[in-house]
């Protein structure tokens, strides 16, 4: 992809800040520090769009940021374009986090991923070489009751050998319960997985629902 524009929208604590239903919208979900700021910074080709930090928990409202993006042709040149608005949910799971705290993330997302209209797609991400933790399957059994497109990212694969990359995604797919060609390998250190991840962002947000 060639990236035309990436700009940051706004930080919303409420649905009062929300901006108005606008591009399609993929949401990015998945425990504080899986690599979701990182992720989002990738796709967008910026360094620091999304933040990205060493401590863990610290992104605690919902980002928002319109990317519009152009397909490269065979030749180089400029093809499709597109624009899809990306979200960064706050992570879970960060054991900082106080009831209170818990509660307030569970009210803020699931507000977010059952009401907002523009949301076409929940991206979720699972740390490759940790696999799946308890709260992640919590958080895709949640998932998959809502009326929206998943996709599942393995990230941080840079820090698994080469030769075990192809075992763990298979391992992931299984953990999952998901055929295994839908875990998208993911590094934003190595850039591994981009074209794959942005093919599936334009599929899930312009595809039909
Ligand atoms: N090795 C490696 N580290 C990563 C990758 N993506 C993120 N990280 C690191 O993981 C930490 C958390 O990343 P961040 O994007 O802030 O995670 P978030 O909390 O989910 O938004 C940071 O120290 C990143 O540098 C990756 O693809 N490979
Ligand atoms: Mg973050």
């Amino acid at each position: 992809m060639m990236i035309l524009s990436a700009d940051f929208l706004v930080s919303a604590p409420t649905r009062q800040q929300w901006p108005h239903d606008g591009p399609p919208e993929v949401a990015f979900c998945g425990r504080s520090n899986v690599g979701k700021s990182s992720c989002l910074n990738t796709l967008a080709q910026r360094k620091a769009l999304a933040r990205v930090s060493n401590t863990p928990g610290r992104t605690r409202l919902i980002n928002f940021f319109d990317v519009h993006a152009a397909e490269k042709t065979r030749s180089g040149a400029r093809g499709k374009e597109h624009v899809v608005r990306l979200v960064d949910l706050p992570g879970y799971g960060h054991a900082a986090g106080s009831k209170t705290e818990r509660d307030g993330w569970r009210k803020m997302i699931e507000e977010y991923l059952t009401k907002r209209d523009s949301l076409r797609a929940l991206a979720l991400l699972v740390d490759g070489e940790l696999g799946p933790q308890p709260n992640d399957l919590e958080m895709l059994a949640w998932s998959r009751t809502l009326p929206r497109r998943l996709l599942i990212i393995a990230t941080k694969l840079d820090r698994l050998p080469k030769t075990r990359r192809e075992s763990q995604l298979q391992r992931i797919a299984t953990k999952l319960e998901i055929p295994r060609e839908d875990v998208l390998g993911f590094s934003a250190k190595e850039s591994i997985g981009e074209d794959e991840l942005w093919r599936a962002l334009v599929r899930a947000s312009e595809g039909p629902a």
